[in-house]
């Protein structure tokens, strides 16, 4: 049974950033509720609205993996774990982006899966095999038929995003060899409870995994992890390493009933500890709303930094509007002059002068605040102060 325990209101679709603002409205379906539950038997958390694919994964998708240097370095030391622990002949790659990852693997190597042309359309200039479809079993059937199987498939912050997950591990099982290994990473749920970031939901998470509901969830199409990574990614996600439960030549580290027990520890199989987080975020919308109206207050300036997908969820559940944040940088050329979802806040393309003359700057990719604050040495050295609403709305 899903049980409701949180309710962020009516909002845009994430990452549809308008060209010009426009009142969005929820008769036309351009709102939708965002209300995320948990199943107390499968210990899976999800989105009760769950918008189709293909509405949310066209040719204009902006996000890139490469903007962000954070990524880009975690992807270059992954390949090099991948290539040292596993040794694929064949590597496939579920949500490719912009090739952030492959780009450290020989092209010979490398199938690409990317259900967004324009991005699809990178990895193929690049010279990597790209198909530009989402992942299914059609998919899978047809990638088998030309390559047979593979031996290591990859996936980071995509399988949360497709509806039907049974369809994703049974394609993924298809296609793997028989000592394959599946890798997906992903935002970890405890994570997400410990530093209250509700700004993890949006219409693109349609889950949030934790190691619980990984296991229970693969267990059902012969897999079974035997490896876990903690990663500091994304505001703290999980690497689950995976295999078929009948492969015995891999040992089953640890890491992975360590975590399970964490997470028990926690209460991430009791509903009471989710109803508790949806308070919790209740309060945190009334104390950031508080602290950005005290510096208006002040007539200070405030703008946002990294227009993501994240902070589309926080400004629509606060209804913050541009009498307190003035605009967004960010440094994706396809968000540039563009307007945050739902919202009359514009997005300009980053340069550091945009810094000048602002008192206050809200942190709306929190999750790369070190690479931020490395970059903004400057700012710092003025008195610029930096706010954000994790895992407590303050300023830092
Ligand atoms: P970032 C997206 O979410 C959507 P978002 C998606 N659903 C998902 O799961 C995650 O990514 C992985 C910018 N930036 O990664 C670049 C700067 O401008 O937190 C990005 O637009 N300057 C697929 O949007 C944004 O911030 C910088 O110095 O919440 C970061 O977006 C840095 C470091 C980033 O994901």
């Amino acid at each position: 049974m899903i049980k409701k325990f949180l309710d962020l209101g009516y909002q845009p679709l994430a990452n549809k950033y308008l060209k010009s603002y426009k009142k969005l409205s929820i008769k036309k379906k351009e709102l939708y509720r965002l209300t995320v539950g948990f199943d107390t038997k499968t210990k899976l958390v999800s989105l009760f609205n769950k918008i189709p694919d293909k509405i949310m994964f066209d040719g204009n998708y902006p996000y890139k993996s490469s903007m962000s240097k954070t990524m880009t370095d975690s992807f270059r030391k992954l390949s090099v774990k991948i290539k040292n622990r596993f040794n694929p002949k064949l590597f496939l790659e579920i949500g490719s982006n912009d090739g952030a990852l492959i780009k450290n693997f020989n092209k010979n190597q490398v199938i690409c899966v990317e259900p967004c042309s324009n991005l699809a359309k990178i990895t193929k200039r690049k010279g990597y095999f790209t198909y530009n479809d989402y992942w299914d079993l059609n998919l899978s059937n047809k990638i088998k038929s030309k390559f047979n199987s593979v031996d290591v498939i990859y996936s980071a912050n995509t399988l949360t995003h497709i509806n039907d997950l049974n369809q994703v591990f049974k394609s993924i099982s298809n296609l793997l060899t028989q000592d394959g290994i599946l890798i997906i990473e992903d935002p970890s749920f405890l994570e997400c409870i410990k530093k209250l970031s509700y700004d993890q939901f949006y219409n693109e998470h349609i889950y949030i995994f934790s190691a619980l509901s990984v296991k229970k969830l693969i267990n059902e199409f012969g897999l079974e992890l035997f490896d876990i990574e903690k990663l500091d990614t994304h505001g703290g996600s999980l690497r689950y390493y995976i295999k078929r439960t009948n492969n015995n030549k891999i040992k089953i580290e640890n890491t992975v009933s360590k975590q399970i027990l964490t997470e028990l520890k926690f209460g991430l199989d009791n509903f009471s500890t989710y109803l508790k987080f949806g308070n919790s975020v209740k309060k945190s919308k009334n104390d950031l709303l508080k602290l950005l109206k005290t510096i208006k207050k002040k007539n200070q300036k405030i703008i946002g930094y990294g227009a993501t997908a994240k902070a589309s969820t926080v400004l629509n559940y606060c209804n913050i509007e541009n009498d307190m944040i003035d605009y967004f940088v960010d440094t994706t050329p396809d968000k540039k002059n563009r307007y945050m979802p739902g919202k009359n806040i514009k997005i300009k393309k980053y340069e550091k002068k945009l810094l000048n003359n602002v008192d206050y700057v809200y942190l709306g990719a929190w999750n790369f605040s070190k690479e931020i604050f490395k970059k903004e040495k400057k700012f710092i050295k003025k008195g610029g102060k930096f706010i954000t609403h994790v895992p407590s709305p303050r300023i830092i």
